[in-house]
């Protein structure tokens, strides 16, 4: 093993960190972990650096620095803090954000955010320079899914903040005995965050200068000039677009997926989901039902393990978005978010003069006056282009530890991840997709119904509200290898797979002429159940076009069961017609946008859209626009 005392970079840590933090970082003896250390605090030349383990006391450290130095501030209720990101920090920067890539990469990876890896290089080392002067860094390990499992990833971050760092202890496995026992000490992730220059709120003043670089065959992502978690947190959306392109050279998948266990207590059983939703489209509120189990929320990595599809949260803990959250439609999520004693981070919602964090869609009174993302606020403030100034953001978010969620599933520690059985793939419209429809098999799940996966735009990006814009697999933000490629290696997954999941669409956007919402929010867990009974062949379905759905005497007894609600005959044909010039218009778009982005899209997945597109002319013809549940044969 290589004397790190001797390495070049060996002085320099010395003079910057306590002898606890060096003894700290040389007892791992990982020359590789040691160099990416002493590169960065010699380029962003902080006043000192400390190393993190996997002990208490670090963290108490973090959360303590978070709280000294005005980065978060308490709340009234225990253990809870709010931090505030800049007036225009509030989402994911996607104009900011780039893959680095080689020039032969270039071409493939159009659409795909990517941008010539030199560079890009240049350009975000000219910003690091220098960039953590009069600040500490904290160096900190943690663990992408289960520590030492044939899923997990070490990571390291060295950042200025410490409500990233606070962030990363809530949402992420701590990762020192990790990287101590690891085999392969060359492979893990490696981040780099500042906040940049702050002003007097603690805001990132140089948002001109935020990048989010990703470096992706050398597994570095370097994020200047920010704070929203979605740009800041090496492990959340960085690690993924690392991890998306190592799984494409490996053989396996990361997806940005939720899982779940649907539970039927008459069978005494659990059945495991995972779904892929655009942001803001129900996706935490899926994963978790009342009364089903969550594992987890936002990214799942998947293996072959020994012929089975196996499924790891990443994650141990949730962003979440707190739009929304209210005791009568999430009522989970809403009790866990009142309980003093647990550590929560509110970020970008109102603080009251009470000291109690309020947000859009709680369904109580709000305070007229108080703190938000803009600075002191009352009522009718505008902000410097007019706009009058909501009291809390739409994309404000909570950083807590899943275990404190009462229907957490234990099984989200197990180092082999659990058996997935169905995967659903949900997006936002109000008049194409019936609520839940399941794929003849996998294949055509995958390039029918994931491919051509579409949403609003929502606030979780900066940028306009309310297009339709294509969303494969809810990825298409993070997906970092040619689109081509990522498709076909979804479709090769499943090949050795002994029981292959299957595959659904869920819409709970369906909206009637008036545009009020069809169904209740909590209608989800019917459609979940359905497919639970599908997944182990105990109903029947009628065919569509594209697959299968529910049969009403099936529906009606689940929706008395889980929602204690009289489900009509008369909603069930209104939900389950099946839209077919929607649908056509959806594949129209499909094709236009995979033939002038992804130059690599395979053959097979065009023509399957345009032949699809011909089987829905011909139902039109024979059964009109709209098909009613039960009626259509498939010839
Ligand atoms: C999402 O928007 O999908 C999130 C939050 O999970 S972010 O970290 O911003 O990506
Ligand atoms: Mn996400």
């Amino acid at each position: 093993m290589a004397d790190l005392n001797r390495n070049r970079y060996a002085s320099l840590l010395k003079s910057k960190m306590s002898d606890a933090s060096f003894t700290k970082l040389i007892a791992l003896g990982n020359e590789r972990l040691f160099n990416f250390v002493g590169e960065y605090i010699e380029l962003c030349e902080p006043d000192c650096g400390y190393m993190c383990d996997d002990s208490d006391a670090d963290a108490e450290y973090i959360r303590k620095s978070a709280l000294e130095r005005g980065e978060e501030t308490r709340l009234s209720r225990d253990g809870h803090t709010i931090h505030y990101d800049g007036y225009d920090d509030q989402g994911r920067a996607p104009g900011a954000t780039k893959n680095l890539v080689s020039k032969e990469d270039l071409p493939l990876m159009k659409s795909l955010q990517a941008m010539d890896r030199e560079v890009g290089l240049a350009e975000v080392r000219v910003i690091l320079k220098g960039i953590m002067k009069g600040k500490e860094a904290v160096v900190k390990l943690s663990c992408e899914g289960p520590i030492l499992s044939p899923f997990s990833i070490g990571c390291v971050q060295i950042s200025d903040s410490f409500y990233v760092c606070h962030s990363e202890e809530l949402l992420y496995r701590r990762g020192y005995e990790h990287f101590m026992k690891m085999e392969n000490k060359d492979k893990f992730f490696r981040f780099v965050h500042s906040a940049g220059r702050l002003d007097a709120r603690g805001c990132s003043i140089d948002l001109d200068k935020r990048k989010i670089y990703q470096d992706l065959d050398d597994m570095i992502v370097l994020s200047t000039n920010n704070q929203y978690a979605g740009n800041s947190v090496g492990l959340k959306k960085h690690a993924m677009r690392l991890a998306i392109r190592l799984s494409g050279k490996e053989g396996w998948l990361c997806e940005h997926m939720f899982i779940m266990a649907v539970q039927n207590e008459k069978k005494a059983r659990a059945t495991y989901f995972c779904g892929a939703f655009p942001s803001a489209c129900g996706k935490t509120a899926t994963a978790m039902l009342p009364g089903e189990k969550i594992v987890g929320d936002d990214i799942a990595y998947f293996r072959n393990i020994g012929g089975e599809f196996r499924a790891v949260n990443v994650e141990r803990g949730i962003f979440g978005i707190i739009k929304d959250v209210n005791a009568e439609d999430d009522p989970v999520i809403f009790r866990t978010l009142q309980t003093p004693g647990h550590e929560v981070i509110f970020s970008n919602v109102l603080t009251g003069p009470d000291s109690l964090p309020y947000w859009l869609g709680m369904g109580v009174d709000n305070p007229k006056k108080g703190k938000n993302f803009a600075g002191d606020w009352s009522e009718g403030k505008r902000d410097s282009e007019g706009n009058v100034i909501p009291f809390a953001h739409s994309n404000a978010r909570y950083t807590i530890r899943l275990n404190y969620l009462e229907n957490i599933d234990p099984a989200y520690k197990d180092k082999n991840g659990v058996l997935v059985e169905g995967i659903v793939y949900g997006g936002r419209d109000s008049d194409t997709s019936v609520p839940i429809e399941e794929a003849p098999d996998w294949e055509s799940g995958i390039i029918v119904k994931a491919c051509t996966l579409e949403s609003e735009t929502t606030s979780a990006t900066i940028g306009q509200e309310g297009v339709l814009a294509p969303q494969p697999m809810a990825n298409l933000d993070f997906i970092s290898y040619p689109i081509g490629q990522y498709f076909t290696n979804n479709i090769r997954f499943v090949e050795g797979i002994k029981n292959v999941p299957h595959i659904y669409t869920v819409n709970y956007f369906l909206k009637d002429k008036d545009g009020r919402f069809l169904t209740s929010k909590l209608a989800k867990k019917a459609w979940l159940h359905w497919a639970e009974l599908r997944v182990h062949g105990e109903v029947g379905a009628y065919r569509t076009p594209l697959g299968y759905v529910p049969r009403y005497e099936d529906l009606k007894p689940l929706f008395r069961e889980c929602l204690d609600e009289d489900f009509s005959q008369e909603l069930y044909l209104e939900l389950f017609k099946f839209r077919i010039d929607p649908w056509v218009a959806k594949l129209t778009r499909a094709i236009q946008f995979y033939q002038k982005t992804a130059p690599d899209c395979p053959e097979k997945f065009l023509s399957t859209w345009k032949s699809t597109i011909d089987k829905l002319q011909q139902a039109k013809s024979k059964y009109g626009p709209f098909i009613e549940p039960g009626k259509y044969q498939e010839s």
